[in-house]
């Protein structure tokens, strides 16, 4: 079978002049933070093609599902193209005069600290920078910070804690060169895959043994030694019960240690603890132990499992102790190693983009350093004192402290928790700015102001990867319509507020620069981070910079810590003693359920552009959450039907999956779905909002709510070549090849589904077919136009069972048994979203051609080939298929 199509279609004769074929260009992956290469090519029709770069160090010619569909997301469906003041189309400088207008007015009447700018992991170093130096320098306040509040926080507080700088020690080649990876809240296999792979690699090649760390059982687990179902919040109670076994087992490193502070406490702390809150079986607790000690060489990463916690920087610093006190830490194959979940959320802890931190990894509580950043900027003045932690922020906006806000390259109104009240917020806010390349977003929805920015494919900057590396991503196609690089909204901003001089740029090569200098003021104030090797590339060489990692290897070696220094004021590392507390909100018999949140494999976080795709729609295509079969039964939730999930400030319905991966008395539900995709799966609007006292980062994995099974009347499914618009309780909407897809469900039947139908498809006059039986409460209808089926609808008072699939693609036949002709099967969800393999279709061939291997179905059926990121689920589904067998 060929390699699948990659070509995105109709970006180009939109975009008008300066458009041609190119030669390929590198730039690199927009969604996760293994930062992978790849290459865009533009052929003379002017589509796009994305496939992997074999020269990058990070993938080496590899991308997973979601870095594969990239040209399909780089069309110009949905995107913002022009600057809108209050709902109407504008030209920029009447938007940027009002953005600047406002801002000052604000700062006049009520101070800096009435405005805030709430910024992205996701945006461009250059563009990072720019926003940090224009809120801290020249508005005067501190009140910046970014989605990475959310998603990193922890971990930089547990680094600066430990080393004395926020310095993330591993690299990927210890991956290669570890004999023991543990994974610890972390599902690498679906959020970082290309870094999963190359840890199956390491295993296949020289038998690394891995061991998954996670309340959940996840398709991490497949093929690892062992799975620590842990309780959820526990880690610390873990990693404290190592220590004590690492002392115990006298594999402490004693010459390591003599330069290592608050050992004596973070070892009493560690005997008096105990494995109880863990809930794990002794033994299996005791063989981790066991592995960990005797292996030297071991590498634990972590990432939002260990992070969103309200005891998320005990649990990192949990984590770094074990690896301080055996001296496994910055050399060849070991130490702890957070793997940055953002494209650019490592670059942003470069920049300083959050509201406790400076710039290049200085202090903005430090005299010193304020002085040296101010005179550097030529700032007016600098503020002494952090600013509001996301969390705060949105609340001050509540309460009427932030007057204006800036909000860039994120979606706060789905992914902060408490999001109904974040949403209420930014809605009250006297004056909001969107920074977005779609207007159809919860949060650009309520702007006062919405700025359309260039898209990744449209614009040149740099990110930095988990472990350092520092790659450019460059430009192919010319931004649509008045779209503008995000660097350029600030700097105009910031040029009409007066600021003129501080903010004349011409290009990112320039901010690049100035970035790269002022690191080497840091590196001089004995910082980690310095760049200023690269502080005078010429515009060329900027263009043409290839991959870097930090510390330049001339410099440091390419590696810190391993000759035990640190970067606090006495040069020496700290072990913090850490103790075991139970997550911020009670199980109670109101809310009895800790939920747990987080990834689903084809999507990236509010699917603004994933969610393009009818090939990653089609893994999972509607909201779920996942729950105990004892607890289902005992609810009275069959499969399938929807759940209802009630907590303190919020609710959702979605649909159940009944599974033994969660734990009883626990749920799992996906973060990506929104009101424009699915209203009632916004899942952190049940979300609470604790925070981690350290970090200030809010515990996303541990709310408590109350489930029930939701009472609908009826369900429905329904397909359309157009977009539908649902009333229904509950919906959920999806594109599929042929259109779109949805899933509804009500409290109440209708007496007339032709006129409900009819209005959600918009088809006020098509032809309809239809077929309903009240008594059964069933009804089917499809819709022709022209003779062609445009649209249809089942319903049933139970889940409908229709071939989905099929439907979806709108086939010109008899629909209205749901069900294709006999003899064409039903391939069921996809599974491998590169070849279009569906479920069904992978258990049939397992079956009758009695395949034992992912090898085997790959050899078959192509599934699982290309970017590897379905591999896990193919192996479950034949270790499924074997334990049927056994058992009948
Ligand atoms: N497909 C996909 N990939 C992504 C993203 C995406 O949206 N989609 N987003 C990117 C971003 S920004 C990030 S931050 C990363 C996140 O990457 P991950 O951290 O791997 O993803 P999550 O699914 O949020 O959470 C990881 C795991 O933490 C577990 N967990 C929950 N509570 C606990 C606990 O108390 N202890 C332990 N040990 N584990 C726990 C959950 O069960 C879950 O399996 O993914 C990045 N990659
Ligand atoms: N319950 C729960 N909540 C969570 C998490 C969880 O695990 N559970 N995880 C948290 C984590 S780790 C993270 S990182 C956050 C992520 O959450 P968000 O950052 O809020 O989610 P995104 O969908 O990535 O939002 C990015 C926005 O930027 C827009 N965009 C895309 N390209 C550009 C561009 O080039 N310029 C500009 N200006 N805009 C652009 C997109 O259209 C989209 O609206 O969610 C957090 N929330
Ligand atoms: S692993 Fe996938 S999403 Fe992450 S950078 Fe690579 S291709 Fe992109
Ligand atoms: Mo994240």
């Amino acid at each position: 079978m060929a390699a699948p199509a990659q070509t995105g279609a109709g970006q180009i004769s939109d975009r008008g002049a300066g458009t041609r074929p190119c030669a390929p260009i590198r730039s690199t992956c927009p969604y996760c933070g293994v930062g992978c290469g790849v290459r865009l090519d533009r052929d003379d029709t002017g589509a796009l093609t994305v496939t992997g770069d074999p020269d990058h160090p990070a993938n080496r010619g590899k991308l997973c599902s979601k870095g594969s569909a990239l040209a399909e997301t780089a069309g110009l469906q949905n995107r913002l193209l022009a600057p809108r003041v209050d709902g109407h189309d504008t030209d920029w400088d009447t938007a940027l005069q009002t953005v600047a207008h406002r801002f000052e007015r604000t700062i006049a009447e009520h101070g800096p600290d009435s405005v805030a700018f709430y910024a992205s992991g996701q945006m461009l170093t250059e563009d990072y920078y720019l926003a940090n130096k224009f809120m801290k320098g020249f508005v005067g306040t501190a009140n910046i910070d970014t989605n990475s509040r959310l998603c990193m926080a922890s971990t930089v507080a547990g680094h600066k804690r430990a080393f004395g700088t926020d310095t993330v020690p591993g690299t990927y080649e210890d991956l290669d060169e570890a004999d023991l990876v543990v994974i610890v809240g972390s599902n690498l296999a679906w959020c970082h895959p290309i870094l999963h792979q190359r840890v199956l690699a390491a295993k296949a090649r020289r038998g690394t043994r891995t061991v998954v760390i996670d309340p959940r059982r996840t398709a991490t687990c497949d093929g690892a030694d062992l799975h620590l179902p842990l309780r959820i919040g526990s880690d610390v109670a873990l990693f404290n019960g190592l220590l004590a076994a690492i002392y115990e087992g006298g594999a402490l490193d004693a010459g390591y240690l003599a330069q290592v502070d608050g050992f004596d406490a973070s070892l009493m702390s560690a005997m008096a603890s105990d494995l109880g809150p863990t809930g794990l079986d002794p033994d299996l607790a005791a063989s981790f132990f066991r592995l960990w000690i005797r292996t030297e060489r071991v590498v634990t990463i972590f990432s939002q499992g260990v992070n969103q916690s309200s005891s998320g920087t005990d649990k990192v610093n949990a984590i770094l102790n074990c690896h301080i006190a055996t001296g496994r830490i910055g050399k060849p194959g070991m130490g702890p190693f957070s793997v940055t979940g953002q494209p650019n959320a490592m670059g942003g802890r470069e920049v300083g983009g959050l509201s406790n931190t400076l710039a290049c990894h200085l202090d903005i509580e430090n005299p010193a350093h304020r002085t040296a950043v101010r005179d550097f900027w030529e700032a007016p003045r600098i503020p002494d004192a952090p600013g509001l932690k996301a969390v705060d922020m949105f609340r001050a906006v509540a309460d009427g402290r932030i007057k204006a806000l800036w909000i860039m390259h994120t979606n706060p109104a789905v992914t902060l928790p408490e999001a109904d009240a974040v949403r209420d917020a930014i809605a009250a806010c006297p004056f909001t700015v969107v920074s977005d390349i779609t207007a159809r977003t919860d949060t650009a929805r309520l702007a006062d102001v919405l700025l359309p920015a260039s898209a990744w494919a449209e614009k040149d900057g740099t990110v930095t990867n988990s472990d350092r590396t520092i790659s450019r991503q460059r430009s192919a196609l010319p931004a649509p319509g008045d779209a503008r690089p995000d660097w350029w909204h600030i700097a105009q901003v910031a040029r009409k507020m007066g600021f003129a001089t501080a903010f004349d740029y011409t290009e990112p090569a320039e901010i690049f620069r100035e970035h790269a200098a002022l690191s080497g003021i840091a590196g001089a104030l004995g910082r980690d981070f310095d760049i200023s090797e690269l502080s005078d590339l010429t515009n060329r060489a900027y263009d043409e910079m290839t991959p870097t990692r930090w510390p330049i290897a001339a410099k440091r070696g390419g590696r810190f810590f391993a000759d035990g220094r640190s970067f606090h004021d006495s040069g020496r590392m700290c072990m913090i003693p850490v103790r075991w507390r139970a997550p911020a909100a009670r199980q109670a018999p109101r809310f009895p359920f800790r939920l747990n949140t987080g990834r689903v494999r084809d999507h990236w976080h509010t699917m603004t552009r994933t969610g393009l795709t009818p090939r990653l729609s089609a893994h999972l295509a509607e909201p779920f959450v996942e729950i105990h079969p004892d607890d289902a039964t005992a609810l009275q939730i069959a499969p399938d039907t929807l759940v209802e999930l009630t907590a303190p400030k919020g609710h959702a319905v979605l649909r159940a999956t009944i599974t033994d991966a969660v734990q009883p008395g626990t749920l799992f539900a996906p973060m990506h779905w929104t009101a424009e995709t699915a209203p009632t799966g916004r899942i952190d609007a049940v979300v609470a909002g604790a925070t981690d006292p350290v970090s200030g980062q809010p515990e996303s994995k541990a709310s408590v709510c109350a489930a029930r099974a939701f009472a609908a009347a009826w369900y429905g499914f329904a397909v359309s070549s157009r977009p539908m618009t649902p009333t229904s309780a509950y919906w959920a909407m999806a594109p599929s090849g042929a259109g779109w897809r949805a899933e509804l469900a009500g409290r109440a039947a209708s007496q007339d589904w032709e006129a409900e139908a009819r209005a959600l498809f918009d088809l006020p006059t098509a032809q309809a077919q239809v077929l309903t039986d009240p008594a059964r409460g069933i009804a089917r209808l499809a819709f022709r136009e022209g003779g062609k089926l445009v649209a249809a609808l089942f319903v049933s008072p139970q889940p409908v069972g229709v071939m989905r699939d099929y439907l979806a693609g709108l086939p010109d036949e008899d629909v209205l048994s749901g069900r294709a002709p006999l003899g064409r099967p039903d391939p069921g969800p996809t599974l491998c979203s590169c070849f279009g393999v569906g479920v069904n279709t992978i258990l049939s061939a397992i079956e009758s051609d009695g395949l034992m291997t992912v090898e085997a179905v790959g050899a078959a059926l192509s599934a699982g080939t290309n970017c590897g990121s379905c591999r896990s689920e193919i192996a479950t589904l034949l270790t499924s298929a074997r334990v049927n067998e056994a058992a009948q």
